[in-house]
Order: C-alpha cells, then sequence, then structure tokens
C-alpha cells in the first residue's frame, strides 16, 4: 500500500512538472487528420451538437475520380505532397449539375474561448489553378451549429472560386474571372504553395498553405467553427492542421526598434544552450516552442542587464524549437534542434 502510495505520489509530481512545463497556450482544438476521423463525426448538424459535424447539404453526386468520391468531406492523402505522408479532409465541387454551387460543411465541437488571443490556424490547397479554382469560406456561429437556423452569421475567411468556364488554358489568374476573396499561393505568386506538373494539361497543382484569422472577438463565448465548400463547377479542396490555441502572443516586435541578434552555443542541444547576444538586454522571460508555435517550457529570468542566459530543454523531447526571448527590447527569435 505504502508503495503503490509513494508511486502514486511520484506521478503527481511528474504531471506537477509537466504541467509546468507546458503552462500556456491552451490548445483548444486540434484536427490533423492523421486517421480517418469520418466515423466520428455526424453526418447532420441538429443545432448543439458535441461532435464534428461532416455535412453534405448539397446532395448532388460529385464527379470528381470519375464519380468515386463522397459527396461530403472525405479523408484522402494530401493530393500536393508527392511523399504520400500527409493526409487531409478533401470535397469535390465538380458536380452532376453544373447549374448549382458544392455545399458541403465541415463544423467544429464547441470551442469554449476564454482569452483575446485566441487564434485559428489551418491549411488548404486547391488542387487546380488559376482555372477551377476552388473557393471556401471559414465560419464562426455563437449560437448553434446547424446553419439552415442562419446562425454562422461571422464570415472569417474567403477564398475566391472561379467562375463560369475557362476560355482558355492559361496560368495567368488575370486571363479568369473569381469571385471576391483570396486566391490560393497569393494569386499564383507564391511558388512555395503551388508547382506546374509536367504529366497533364497545364494547371497549377496546389500544395498546402498556411492560414491563421483571430479569434479574439470570441473571448468569453463558446463558438462554432465551419469550413463551407461552396464552390461551383471547379475541382478539389482539401483541408488540414486545423488548430485552435489561446494564450500565445504572436504580436510582431516593434518596428522602429531594430531587433537583437541571438546566437546559439552548442547548436544542435542536448539539454542546456547559452544564447548570446549582439547587445547587452535586461532578459525577462524565455519561452520555448515547439515546430507547430505550441509553449513547451517557460524561464522566468532576473531583468538583469547581460549578453547571454542558458536555455534549459532537459525536459524537452528531441526535436526543432524555437526560443523567443522577451526583454527590454526586441529580440531576435532563435531555432534550437535538440537531440
Ligand atoms: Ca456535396
Ligand atoms: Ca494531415
Ligand atoms: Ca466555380
Amino acid at each position: 500500500m505504502k508503495r503503490r502510495l509513494l508511486a502514486f505520489a511520484l506521478l503527481t509530481a511528474a504531471y506537477a512538472a509537466q504541467a509546468q512545463m507546458r503552462l500556456a497556450p491552451d490548445t483548444l482544438l486540434v484536427q490533423r487528420f492523421e486517421v480517418d476521423p469520418t466515423d466520428t463525426m455526424l453526418p447532420f448538424p441538429f443545432g448543439d451538437d458535441l461532435q464534428w459535424v461532416n455535412w453534405d447539404a448539397d446532395r448532388i453526386p460529385p464527379l470528381c475520380d470519375n464519380g468515386r468520391v463522397l459527396g461530403n468531406w472525405y479523408w484522402d492523402s494530401d493530393l500536393g505532397d508527392t511523399t504520400g505522408m500527409n493526409n487531409a479532409f478533401t470535397s469535390c465541387s465538380y458536380l452532376a449539375n453544373k447549374n448549382l454551387p458544392n455545399e458541403n460543411w465541415l463544423i467544429t465541437p464547441p470551442i469554449f474561448i476564454t482569452d483575446t488571443q485566441a487564434v485559428l490556424t489551418w491549411r488548404s490547397l486547391s488542387l487546380e489553378g488559376p482555372g477551377y479554382h476552388d473557393g471556401y469560406k471559414v465560419l464562426v456561429s455563437t449560437t448553434s451549429n446547424a446553419p439552415y437556423e442562419g446562425s454562422f452569421t461571422d464570415t472569417l475567411f474567403v477564398a475566391a472560386e472561379m467562375l463560369g468556364e475557362p476560355l482558355f488554358f492559361s496560368l495567368d489568374p488575370k486571363d479568369f474571372n473569381f469571385s471576391p476573396g483570396y486566391v490560393h499561393a497569393n494569386w499564383y505568386r507564391d511558388s512555395a504553395y503551388f508547382f506546374l506538373p509536367t504529366d497533364s494539361f497545364p494547371s497549377n497543382r496546389g500544395r498546402m498553405e498556411p492560414h491563421s484569422v483571430s479569434l479574439s472577438a470570441y473571448a468569453g463565448k463558446k463558438i462554432y467553427i465551419a469550413f463551407l465548400h461552396d464552390s461551383q463547377y471547379d475541382n478539389t479542396l482539401q483541408i488540414d492542421d486545423i488548430v485552435v490555441v489561446q494564450g500565445v502572443s504572436v504580436s510582431a516586435p516593434e518596428p522602429s526598434l531594430p531587433a537583437v541578434v541571438l546566437r546559439v552555443q552548442p547548436n544542435p542541444v542536448r539539454d542546456f544552450a547559452r544564447l548570446f547576444f549582439t547587445e547587452a538586454l535586461r532578459p525577462q522571460r524565455l519561452r520555448i516552442m515547439d515546430a507547430m508555435g505550441r509553449l513547451m517550457a517557460v524561464q522566468t529570468l532576473p531583468s538583469l542587464p547581460t549578453d547571454n542566459v542558458l536555455a534549459d530543454l532537459s525536459a524537452l523531447p528531441p526535436g526543432v524549437y524555437l526560443a523567443v526571448l522577451e526583454a527590454d527590447r526586441p529580440v531576435q527569435s532563435v531555432r534550437l534542434v535538440k537531440y
């Protein structure tokens, strides 16, 4: 009995230490589509559901991939990732009736926002572009999760869709008409988020592009977030890595002051690394974030003038981290590799 109690005490201490390391931010929602979530989702929203909803509101048969796809959102490999390592949620707007838009709703469970720094991030791609570019909307409801009750009144993000039919093949967005909104890869100028396949007709293929919007307006509220694929007669849209966090400051340093540069010794690091500054600072707090921007550790510092601080990564698993130093003036963040 005594031994069991001791084990319990040790476990509790371990959890407490871990909790301390990972103080903020709150991760309120994570959906990376690593496994097929379809079976856990409701096919229809009833208004106050606690689960994800995957609703095919148009009910028009899809024709993508010779009609072998589902009418609502479905799990598929990342169509922009040639390594085949990633999966994403996928929706087809090439429907049997070209005169009507697709209307596929992907709706989150209720999310309780308590903090004005809450942020929604996600990634998306349009399979084709600029021709047949797939548009979609990110909407918020503060009431019910049923779109047919008119509850998704707030629009956080709009991706444009190509309107009508292309007159000819072109890779220039100016040769097409779009509905209002954002066109993938900054109007196909940011080459990180598309490529031109060599084995098909000339149309760009999208790669996953990250997006983020503030949810600060919803502090103190329960919300549902909807990804509405409402494109008409286009092709295929994918969404991935839907994450809501709060308690993360993403504010940029004051642009008027040049940021102090950090140098790390050693890097890669095993347990401890020393961060050197190009000039003396009064460091207040060192935050270690992981590659997804999650806060993994915080060190409070004495705010005395110094030209270096010791970063403690001993409690973290191997990986890539970002060291963010708060001081009396802006400091460049630095990447740490822990082995
Ligand atoms: Ca549909
Ligand atoms: Ca994924
Ligand atoms: Ca269209």
